[in-house]
This record gives C-alpha cells, structure tokens and sequence, in this order.
C-alpha cells in the first residue's frame, strides 16, 4: 500500500485530492491548521475507503512544528512515496502601493517558506522510497496580472523551486512536477478577499471555473504515469480563462 502526505487538505484541492487518492488506496498523511476539520476528515476517510490516516495538525509556516511533527513520525508512516505541497493561498488584490504588508508575509511564509520547510523534511523519507514531489503552483506562476504582484512572486517561486527540485533529487529517483491550475472555486477567493463570500463568489460569475476536482484527476494523472515518464509541469485553465486574469464572462463559456 501506498503513502501519501498533502498538505492542505482541509478544503478545495487538497480535501478532493485526499479522497481521489484515497480511492486508489492510498493511506495518507493529511494537513491544515483547522483541526475538527481535520479530524471529521481522517475519520470519513478511514470509514468509507478502509485506510489509514494520519493527521498532521500542523502551521507549516512554523518551522519548529514541521520540524518536530517528522521527528516524532512513528516508524510504521516513515515510507512515504508521494509528497503534495499544496497548502497556499493569496491574500488581497492590490497594487504594491497599496498592499498589506500582513498580505505579503502570510503568502510568502506560507506558498514559499512553508512548502520549503515541508519538503526539506521530506526529501530524506523519499530518497528511500524513491518517491514523487507535486507542487501545486499556479497559472500566477507563469504570468503576471494586475493587483496579483506578490501572489504571482510566490507561485513564481515555486515554479523555480519545481525545477531546482527537480534537478537535485533526480540523481535519488525522486520524480518532481507541477500543476498549474488557472481559476478553481474552493475557498481561496473567500481567504483572498478576507472572508467576503459575496465577493469571492462574484470571481466566478459568468463563466465555467474549474472545480476542485478537475485538478485533483490532473494531480492523478501526472501521479500514475509509469515509473520512466516525468510530467515536468502541467497548466490547466477553465476554457473562459484564456491567459491569467483575462476571463471571458457571459459568452456562455
Ligand atoms: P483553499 O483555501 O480551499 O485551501 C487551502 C488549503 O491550504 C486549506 O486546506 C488550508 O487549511 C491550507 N492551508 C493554508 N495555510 C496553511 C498553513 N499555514 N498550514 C497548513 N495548511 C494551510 O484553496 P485551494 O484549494 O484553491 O488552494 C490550494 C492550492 O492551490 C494553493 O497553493 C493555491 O495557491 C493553489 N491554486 C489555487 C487556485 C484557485 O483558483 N483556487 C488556482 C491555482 C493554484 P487550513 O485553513 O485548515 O490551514
Ligand atoms: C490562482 C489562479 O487565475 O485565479 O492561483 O489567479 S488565478
């Protein structure tokens, strides 16, 4: 049996990740900082899949917590093959003028420092089993687009980090790709526009977003390619959402 650990899967992408992985018969490793949520997780995951789970109730910003939460892993969840950073968000849509520098230094500590500290951790656990690197990144990490300034940094950086990862861990068989989704309705413009749901919701008026799901069976698509093919990277845009911050509303797409 196979092991996964996701960070963020207490919502969006990573909760449709853990249950599209579950039905493979993964165990897991499952992450956020909300734990009731956490906790109804692991427990439907277990009863309605038959794995095991364990929760990883952990701030990945907090270096000393993921620290400590590897060091205390029971032995019996140390062979992990799959490794997805997907814990991120972004906060506010400003220009730099403007921006809150609390904004700035929840995504960077999280998108960047986070999925580094993670996967710090992590690669000594991969090199063992030879295992696999997802890094959910973002068409923000390809282009830019107005007010998206240090969103887009972040997720330009884990597109680099993608490739240097890549490049370091080959030599260990650790196979490494990212997912580049363009606009999904998860809670993300919920935390993007500071819990205003009317707003967020007004993100997706007019068109056909992705949902959680589309990414999680590109996730899975990537993931089961045979152990000689690496899928480098891999953009999935809603068909409305032709370049980033460009979408076409009321055109029935
Ligand atoms: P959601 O807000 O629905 O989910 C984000 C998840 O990350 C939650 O489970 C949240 O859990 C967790 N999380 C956030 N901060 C931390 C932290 N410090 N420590 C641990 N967990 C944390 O958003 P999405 O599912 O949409 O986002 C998932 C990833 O996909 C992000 O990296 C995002 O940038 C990326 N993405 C999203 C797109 C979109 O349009 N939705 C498009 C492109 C990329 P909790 O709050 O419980 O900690
Ligand atoms: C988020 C993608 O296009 O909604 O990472 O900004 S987009």
């Amino acid at each position: 049996m196979a092991l996964a650990l996701i960070t963020g899967t207490t919502s969006g992408i990573g909760q449709a990740t853990a249950y599209t992985l579950a039905e493979q018969g993964f165990d897991l490793i499952i992450n956020g900082r909300r734990s009731e949520r956490l906790e109804q997780q692991a427990k439907q995951l277990q009863d309605d899949y038959g794995i095991k789970v364990l929760q990883m109730h952990v701030d990945i910003r907090n270096s000393e917590d993921v620290a400590l939460f590897f060091e205390n892993l029971p032995n019996s969840w140390k062979c992990i093959d799959v490794l997805i950073n997907n814990a991120g968000l972004a906060a506010g849509l400003q220009n730099i003028e403007g921006g809150d520098i609390d904004h700035w230094n929840r995504m960077i500590d999280t998108n960047i420092k986070g999925l580094l500290f993670v996967t710090k951790a992590m690669i000594p656990l991969l090199k063992q089993t030879k295992g696999y690197i997802i890094n959910i990144g973002s068409i923000a990490g390809k282009e830019v687009y107005p007010n998206g300034n240090v969103y887009c940094g972040t997720k330009h950086m884990v597109d680099a980090l993608n490739k240097a990862m890549r490049r370091e861990l080959a030599e260990a068989g650790i196979r490494v790709s990212s997912v580049n989704p363009g606009a999904v309705e998860t809670e993300f413009s919920i935390v993007r526009m500071d819990g205003d749901s009317y707003k967020a919701k007004s993100v997706y008026d007019g068109f056909e977003n992705l949902i959680a799901q589309d990414v999680a069976d590109t996730i899975w698509f990537v993931l089961s390619r045979p152990p000689h093919v690496t899928i480098n990277e891999i953009t999935i845009m809603p068909t409305a959402q032709p370049a980033a911050g460009v979408i076409l509303r009321d055109q029935g797409l």
